[in-house]
This record gives C-alpha cells, structure tokens and sequence, in this order.
C-alpha cells in the first residue's frame, strides 16, 4: 500500500533506536544523522542515528520522487535529515526492521570530507578520537556511556536526598591547598595568588554546622604531574559530610549507594550497556573489608612484603587485586599517610579511622572520621608541616560547636569507568583534561 500522500500529521513521531516491531506497518518520521550511506543504484540504504541508536532507511530510487531522489544523490554523512517512511519487520535486515523510505528532507549538510571515522570501521588511536571529540561522541557505544553517566548522576541525587543529604556548592577557587600542596593549580586572582580547589574539604566539613548532611558533586582541580589511565586534572568529585557519622556509618552510606546506582543503571539504561557489551551485575553490600595491616599481611603472603607505613603502590593493590576481584574497603591508615583533617584511632593513635573503597586495583573512594576537637586539628596540622594560620577561617568553626562527623569523596568518572568497563578514565570524560591535553 502506497503511503504516498499522507499528510504530516499522519505520521508518527519516532526515534531511530525506537523504531521497535510493535510499529510494524504505521508511517513514522524520524529525525536523525546520516550514519552510513550504501547506494546500491536502485535500492539507496541509510543508516540514521540518534541517541536512542539505529534505524535502517532503505529507498527505492524508482518509487520516489525526484526532489527525494537529488538528496540522496548528494547526501553525505553526519547530515542531519528528516525521513518519513513505514516501519517494515525485515529479518533480512541487519537490525530486523527497517524503514520503507518515503520522504526526506535535508535540515543541515555535514562537509563531504570528515576528518574522522564515526562508524568505528577506521580504528582510532586515544590521540585521534580526543581530538575530534564532538564525532567520537557520536558513536552509539560513546553516546552510551554519557547516558548512563546521565543515569549514575540522578541515582546519586536520589540516594542522598532520600538519606537526608542537602545539595551544596563551594567554591572553586580557594586561598589554601587541602590535599596537599604539590597538586595545586595557581591561578592569578587579581594580583593574588589563588588556586583551583581539589576538593570540597573544608567547606563541606564546615557545612556540617549548619546542614548536618551535605553533598556535592562538582568538578575539582589536580596538577597531576603521572600520565595514567585513571588520573586527569579535572575530575568531578562526589562528596559527603555528615554530623554525627563515624568512619563505619559513612562506609555504608557508600556502599548502599553503590548497589542503588547500579540498581538504576542495570533497570534503565539496558540497551546502552547492551550497546557497550556489558552485562552489568549488581553487587550486594556489606562490601568486604579489610584493614591496611591485613592487606599488608595479604602482601606478605604473595612473597611482597612491604614496610609498614607506606602508602599501598599500584603494583600492591594489583597484587592485592587477584584476591578482591570486586568492590571492598581497605581501613584503618597509618595517621601518618593520611591528611590532616582524618580522626586517629583513640587505641592506636598511629592508625587513623579511615578508608578507601576499592574495585579490583582501583581506588574509587577515600574519606573516615574527621577530627573534631580543635587542639587535635592544629597540632595536625603543625605535625604536617602546614600553617595553622592560613587555616584560621577553618579552624574557627571548631570554636562555633563542631560535631562529630565523618564523609567521603568519590571519583565520579571511576565508579562510571566501572559501570561501563571502560580502562580509560578519558573514555568517560566528555572532554577530558590532562598533562597534555587543554583542548578541545
Ligand atoms: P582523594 O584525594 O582520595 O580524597 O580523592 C577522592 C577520590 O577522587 C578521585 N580522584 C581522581 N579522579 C581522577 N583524576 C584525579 N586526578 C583524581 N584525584 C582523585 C579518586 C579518589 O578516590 N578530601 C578527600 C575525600 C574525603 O576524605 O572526603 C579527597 O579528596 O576516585
């Protein structure tokens, strides 16, 4: 049956990816880019895509008009058209539906020549691909990952607000490192010198007077001098604080938001992980926890024994790895390799109430009681070599009623890397910031 003739209303609106059987024989129209063109003289096939994925368009030359027919002619790839056609179930079809193409209309022409590959059919190095990002992204698996980023971020929201944790925003341009000097961006600050902050630290810590429960996530700064598949300069930080939590309660904050993210994510955004290969399986909290002296003890049995003191290396938590193939924590820090902001331990006071939260070798997440009394915090931070005076407008909060309280930051970009089994922290940056890289 001819459709010719219908008029705009009569089509209904659909999406390339939602182009599904139960739309079998209506008329549709679909807007999207020009992925692939085959032209077989008289059969002309289109591969159109949006984020919701693929539709095949198939014109037939001689059942179409000649306006239709000088688009096709001169259509290049990565044209955004809009197509009117009917759904047809076609097992043949290398998605098992396509579209009998009707109508098309050319809304925006893409050059002839592209300087990359969308289809995915060149392989492109890391280089290549961040340098032409805007059409990388445009690869379905690509798409994929920032949709279900789309998801990570409304599940954490969700999480928190649910467990009564206020949304906040601090600044990003600060007088004083938190972390420690030597990752430090300077920035010019009217004739001062200022800096890109690299956490949310002391604000949320702060914050906690007035909130009690707080969250950010927000982007921060770190001059990282190590070019690693897992560090960039600028990464966004999920970050909690709360009145009234220790070390342990915040670890299950953690861990229930973990399995409540991947809940979300495995729920809503199955066709992306299908389009990324992964079968996404939800873990089940408590996480396994183990202590830096157990771990040390882990090592020593693998024949690498290990000073106590240090911080765990990469080549330790690998090894640490064959055995902790999912999430667990690792506990109870030396004091000494810890910032000056986390509590000891009342019975060890070289061991420090705080933790890291691990997937295999990579450190997702770190954070532990904080100290709370104020002649602790100014001695730590003396013992640190830092100056209680450039902290003063810090550590006058601790004269205003400072409660208890604990919290933690988590690498957003490497719980995504995670969840989309992706080895790269740059695969899951939309335009990621390192060493070598300011643009695009
Ligand atoms: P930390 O410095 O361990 O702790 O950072 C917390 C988490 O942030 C992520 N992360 C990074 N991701 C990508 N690139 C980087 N350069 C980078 N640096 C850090 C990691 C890391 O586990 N204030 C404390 C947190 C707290 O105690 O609340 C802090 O910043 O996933």
């Amino acid at each position: 049956m001819s459709k010719e003739g219908l008029s705009e209303e009569e089509y209904l609106e659909a999406r390339p990816g939602l182009v599904r059987p139960d739309l079998d024989g209506r008329p549709v129209k679909i807007y999207g880019w020009v992925h692939e063109i085959r032209d077989l003289g008289s059969l002309v096939f289109l591969l159109l895509r949006d984020r919701t994925g693929l539709c095949q368009v198939v014109f037939n030359r001689s059942k179409v008009g000649e306006d239709v027919r000088r688009i096709l002619d001169s259509l290049t790839r990565e044209s955004v058209v809009k197509v009117y056609g009917v759904v047809a179930v076609t097992p043949q079809a290398r998605l098992g539906i396509e579209m009998k193409g009707e109508r098309i209309e050319l809304l925006a022409r893409a050059a002839a020549r592209l300087p990359y590959e969308v289809t995915g059919k060149v392989q492109a190095s890391m280089t290549t691909r961040l340098d032409h990002r805007i059409l990388d992204l445009r690869k379905p698996e690509n798409t994929a990952i920032f949709l279900i980023a789309d998801t990570v971020f409304d599940a954490i929201r969700e999480y928190l607000r649910g467990e009564g944790f206020t949304e906040v925003r601090t600044p990003k341009i600060i007088a004083t490192a938190t972390e420690g000097g030597a990752a430090l961006f300077r920035v010019d600050y009217f004739g001062r010198t200022a800096y890109l902050a690299q956490s949310p630290q002391l604000y949320k810590e702060e914050l906690v007077t007035v909130f009690e429960r707080v969250f950010e996530i927000g982007p921060f700064f770190r001059a990282e001098a190590s070019h690693t598949r897992r560090h960039v300069s600028e990464f966004t930080s999920v970050d909690i604080e709360a009145a009234y939590m220790n070390y342990e309660d915040v670890m299950q904050v953690l861990e229930r938001l973990v399995v409540h993210v991947f809940k979300r994510v495995a729920e809503e955004r199955r066709g992306e992980l299908e389009r990324l290969g992964v079968n996404l399986r939800v873990p089940r909290a408590p996480f396994p926890r183990i202590t830096y002296d157990a771990a040390l003890k882990e090592l020593s049995e693998m024949g690498h024994a290990k000073e106590w003191g240090g911080d765990l290396e990469t080549t330790d938590l690998r090894l640490l790895a064959k055995k902790h193939t999912g999430f667990y924590f690792i506990t109870h820090f030396p004091t000494s390799i810890k910032p000056f902001y986390i509590q000891p331990c009342d019975s060890n006071p070289a061991l420090s109430e705080s933790f890291d939260l691990m997937y295999q070798w990579l450190e997702l997440a770190s954070g532990g009681t904080r100290i709370s009394d104020k002649s602790l915090l100014v001695r730590r931070l003396e013992e640190q070599g830092l100056n209680p005076e450039s902290f003063k407008h810090h550590t006058a909060v601790y004269d205003y009623g400072m409660p208890v309280h604990a919290g933690w930051g988590l690498g957003f970009e490497r719980l995504l890397m995670v969840i989309t089994r992706r080895t790269n922290i740059r695969d899951v940056i939309l335009f990621p910031r390192d060493r070598f890289r300011l643009t695009p």
